[in-house]
């Protein structure tokens, strides 16, 4: 099967409520670039990639348009299956993970269509249908936090994401020490992201003044050397999140015993079919992830949920979604939604979504 013609739409994102601050972003609306796959036997699929703002990964909204444009042409006739796909795209740009995901998504889409599986049967298939999810905070008050933590424990997320940095480091350690409080013996997992935005000496400030708490540490700092530089000496487990830009690096992080685990992200590490094999690495090494993106609507929420269903539950720190701050869906008949603090796993063929199109106007761009 192969590539017949690539439409290409971008749409935004409104942020509901305001902004989702982190230690290094601010945002309030992001641009998400849509990419729709026609077969050469009429089946079509969709793929999604949408930065959350220019300064969280090195990636940007226009540059997704830029990097899908300049491959498209160069598609057009160019096998639908994963490897032959990846070989091209590869042959047509260096790098520029984050465009080549939003094709492979929607190639994943429309073989799953075209042979009437799910996107998690062809990635090895699905081992639950109920694919845990997990919260994240904002950078913010700590008595806030702490309560929201609490609610969100309530609501029945397994696993909370507590955003730090990028102020004093005394705000971060109140705030952990007050999460703890409010959620100490309910069974809530922690991670604490500072996602790049610590110095190597507050990071170590942070594992040495909350020697108690069990949380992971993810993305404390800027760089791989900072992470070699403060490994030795933390009292917590350290995962990698935004410097695990390629399958290689990751391969490194974790034969090197650098990290205990990942928050991977479908689009950074280039789509699906790289995810797989990170996927793969990591159960070899019994590390555990996750299997999110930066932010995006239903199709990268349910690209993210079909990998995530595919992972050893015990080593699956879930699947984040865009979805709680977000107005709308894509596919009102077959939203991807967070309930109790888990996805339930799309039923139809490909990601099992199948977007009104009249939501994203005219396409920017067609090959
Ligand atoms: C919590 N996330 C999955 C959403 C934001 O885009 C950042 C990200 C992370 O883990 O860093
Ligand atoms: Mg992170």
């Amino acid at each position: 099967m192969r590539i017949k013609s690539i439409q290409i739409f971008q749409h935004d994102l409104p942020v509901k409520n305001g902004s989702y601050k982190m230690s290094n972003t601010n945002v309030a609306s992001l641009k998400s670039t849509l990419v729709k796959l026609i077969g050469d036997n009429g089946t079509f699929g969709w793929g999604e990639t949408c930065p959350v703002g220019p300064t969280y990964a090195e990636a940007h909204a226009g540059g997704a348009l830029a990097a899908v444009i300049q491959m498209a042409e160069g598609l057009v006739g160019t096998e639908i299956w994963p490897v032959p796909l990846h070989r091209r795209m590869d042959a047509l740009l260096h790098g520029h993970n984050y465009a080549k995901a939003a094709i492979d998504i929607a190639a994943h889409d429309l073989l799953g269509k075209a042979l009437g599986v799910s996107v998690s049967e062809l990635l090895g298939g699905a081992l639950t249908d109920r694919v845990p999810s997990y919260y994240s905070t904002i950078v913010g008050d700590p008595d806030e936090t702490a309560r929201i933590a609490l609610e969100k424990t309530r609501e029945g997320y397994p696993r909370l994401q507590i955003k730090v940095g990028g102020r004093p480091v005394e705000f971060d350690i109140e705030t952990i020490r007050k999460v703890w409080e409010a959620v100490s013996g309910t069974g809530v997992r922690l991670a604490v992201d500072a996602n790049r935005g610590m110095t190597t000496r507050d990071a170590l400030r942070v594992s040495r003044e909350c020697p108690y708490i069990p949380f992971v540490l993810e993305q404390p700092c800027n760089t791989i050397e900072d992470l070699q530089k403060i490994r030795p000496q933390l009292q917590h487990g350290l995962f990698m999140d935004e410097n695990s830009t390629s399958l290689n690096i990751a391969v490194t992080a974790a034969g090197t015993g650098l990290v205990d685990g990942f928050g991977m992200k479908v689009t950074r590490i280039g789509g699906l079919h790289p995810m797989r094999a990170f996927r793969d690495m990591c159960a070899a090494r019994n590390l555990p992830h996750t299997c999110d993106d930066a932010w995006g609507g239903d199709i990268i929420a349910a690209a993210c949920n079909h990998i995530g269903a595919t992972v050893a539950p015990h080593l699956s720190e879930g699947v984040w979604l865009a979805q709680p701050y977000i107005e709308g869906n894509y596919d009102a008949d077959h939203p991807v939604v967070i309930r109790d603090g888990h996805i339930s796993r799309p039923t139809g063929p490909g990601l099992g979504v199948i977007p009104d199109e009249s939501v994203f106007g005219a396409p920017v761009a067609s090959f």
